[in-house]
């Protein structure tokens, strides 16, 4: 199985207060992980977004094991982990990168449901087949 992983540096607009990173920005970099494997694995999913696919996200979670500060070198790293019908769940998990080391600072998933804008409708519509094919060496099971 293979990961899609986004790499990223802490922000200090990423951290609060007390210097830690605020809990949202996981969920934003899950967001830029999934977004940036379309534009690399799947761009045609891109264009079809813009005429008239959309991708619901109807769930979201992410559990956090260890604190981030600014600067720290991160990858989010991303498989598939059930792909149904009209449904793709993502699985995430966060790691930090320092002189050699990876630890795991947090686990993370999501759901987006494939819908499709029919007027002033939005129904259920398959897995866009070029989406599908582009997650096929993500699966940690064989799809
Ligand atoms: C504008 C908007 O609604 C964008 C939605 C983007 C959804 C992207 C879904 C990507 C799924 C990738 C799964 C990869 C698993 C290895």
């Amino acid at each position: 199985m293979k990961v899609y992983e986004y790499p990223h540096i802490v922000g200090f607009e990423e951290t609060n207060l007390v210097g830690n990173v605020y809990y949202v920005n996981h969920l934003k970099w899950q967001g830029r992980c999934r977004e940036m494997f379309l534009r690399d694995h799947a761009p045609t999913v891109l264009t079809e977004l813009s005429q008239g696919l959309a991708l619901a996200t109807v769930r979201v979670s992410c559990e956090y094991f260890v604190e981030l500060y600014a600067f720290d070198t991160i990858a989010i790293r991303m498989h598939l982990k059930e792909l149904t019908q009209n449904r793709v769940t993502m699985f995430f998990e966060y790691w930090r990168l320092a002189n050699g080391n990876e630890e795991l600072i947090a686990r993370g998933e999501q759901q987006v449901a494939c819908m499709k804008r029919e007027g002033e409708q939005i129904v259920p519509t398959p897995v866009p087949p070029a989406l599908k094919e582009a997650l096929q060496p993500y699966a940690d099971l064989r799809i």
